[in-house]
């Protein structure tokens, strides 16, 4: 490619000529009589010429040359000149002032030319680097809030996810620490099938603990939950990353959450970008799956961000593994609970509800879920089932104006942890208390007062937001 650059600005020169590959020819030419000087200490040497105006009249097409003009003044007549000899070279004009009105309705009359401003050359690259220097920043805090020569225990939630796990192998390998002083933990351990086969495959350890383990544990950080949701006390908690909205005050010395991400794991893909980690084939697999697994494939919750860190991991994540952690086993046991699900869901105003009853699996009830969304309409799921003395409850929803974390936080906030995003949320309490609550007893008197509530808060939700 042969680039001619017509400009009367040496400051600009050099970012003019950058936008020229490296293999590609320069011609900078320089209008009027200004000293060459300046001009060539920026520019590349050896494929970067200088020359006057006269030479633009000697330029021969060959059909590879691209145009950037950039002019205090006269930018119009400069193009129809570049027209006389190479009339359908692609043209940028880099605008540094403002062109007035006529030039830029002649500027649109020129064919093949496109108006950029300057500062929108260099935009993307500079908030980048304000991002970098910003998170440098943050990485420096978060380091200064725990003593490394102590241990740090990594909580996740009840039943930790892809992006709790990536998040935390993430966060170990960002404090440099090792897996024997940085053990990943939780209250209630793994049960989803995918969530084990990705722990098994990867060959992570997540270690379930005790209430009163956690409260002795010398340091702890949360990723992909905040200490809101647990409902008690859970210690000496030094660091929060968390993308979930944030429902109450958190006082950690390090408190890091954006509900805009659809992943925690995209945060942490930032972290370790930004602090010059190279990411091995493990950690990057990880934190693939849990991006994909969290935005489910992008199809909620998810920002540029998300994007972002997804295709940088794509190229790095062992895909064959991925594959094989997608493909979950259901037993026979769990094939009668989605027998049940299909046989005995109720469907209302839009709204499907379905009772499990006694689970041997809580993970049922979230899967269950996303499976029953499928049945006819439906813009609303809620699904729940008993497992041992808690009741624990999935919601999801597809219509835009319900609000599925909220409706889980009105509806049970008050009985137990409740809370998520817009689109999916759930909640647990002792089943004993949601029946107290309701002031019935028995499985179809329990479901009716459950289904009252809940269609009394979605039917407020889709009354406000057609007001809005
Ligand atoms: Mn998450």
């Amino acid at each position: 490619m042969h680039y001619v650059v017509i400009t009367d600005s040496s400051g600009l020169a050099a970012a003019l000529a950058g936008l020229a590959g490296e293999k590609d020819d320069i011609t900078v030419i320089v209008p009027g009589s200004q000293p060459f000087a300046g001009f060539k200490k920026a520019l590349p040497q050896g494929r970067c010429a200088m020359r006057r105006m006269q030479a633009l009249k000697k330029v021969r097409s060959a059909g590879t040359e691209r145009v950037v003009v950039c002019l205090t003044r006269g930018v119009a007549n400069m193009l129809n000149k570049v027209r006389a000899v190479l009339p359908s070279a692609p043209a940028l004009v880099v605008e540094t002032g403002v062109i007035p009105k006529a030039e830029r309705q002649r500027l649109a009359a020129i064919p093949d030319t496109a108006v950029i401003a300057a500062a929108a050359l260099f935009r993307p690259a500079v908030m980048n680097q304000w991002k970098l220097l910003e998170l440098h920043k943050r990485i420096a805090v978060m380091r200064q809030c725990v003593d490394p020569d102590r241990p740090l225990w990594i909580l996740t939630q009840n039943d930790p996810d892809p992006d709790a796990i990536g998040s935390a192998l993430a966060l170990t390998r960002l404090l440099g620490r090792s897996r024997r002083t940085t053990p990943v933990v939780t209250l209630k351990g793994v049960s989803r099938n995918e969530n084990i086969s990705m722990i098994s495959l990867l060959g992570i350890k997540v270690k379930t603990v005790t209430a009163a383990a956690l409260r002795r544990a010398e340091q702890i950080a949360l990723v992909d939950v905040q200490p809101s949701f647990f409902r008690q006390d859970i210690g000496n908690v030094r660091i929060v990353i968390d993308h979930h909205p944030q429902t109450e005050p958190c006082d950690a010395p390090y408190v890091d959450i954006q509900a805009g991400y659809g992943a925690t794991s995209s945060m942490m893909v930032e972290y370790l970008d930004a602090a010059g980690f190279k990411l091995n084939t493990r950690l990057a697999t990880a934190l693939y799956y849990a991006v994909k697994t969290d935005t489910l494939l992008f199809g909620r919750g998810v920002s540029a961000e998300d994007f972002r860190a997804f295709s940088g991991l794509w190229p790095l994540a062992d895909h064959e593994l991925i594959s094989r952690m997608e493909r979950p086993r259901l037993r026979s046991h769990e094939v009668n609970v989605f027998i049940r699900a299909l046989k005995h869901h109720h469907v209302e105003r839009g709204a499907l509800f379905v009772s499990l009853g006694r689970l041997h699996k809580e993970d049922l009830v979230p899967r269950l879920a996303d499976f029953v969304l499928q049945i006819g309409n439906a813009e609303f799921a809620l699904v729940w089932g008993n497992f041992g003395k808690l009741t624990t409850f999935a919601a999801r929803a597809v219509d835009p104006r319900i609000d599925a974390g909220e409706t889980m936080r009105r509806a049970f906030g008050h009985l137990g942890s409740a809370g998520g995003h817009g689109e999916m949320a759930r909640a647990t309490m002792p089943g004993k208390a949601l029946a107290a609550d309701l002031g019935v007893r028995g499985e179809g008197r329990i479901t009716a007062e459950i289904k009252k509530r809940v269609l009394r808060i979605i039917a407020a939700q889709k009354r406000s937001a057609t007001k809005k």
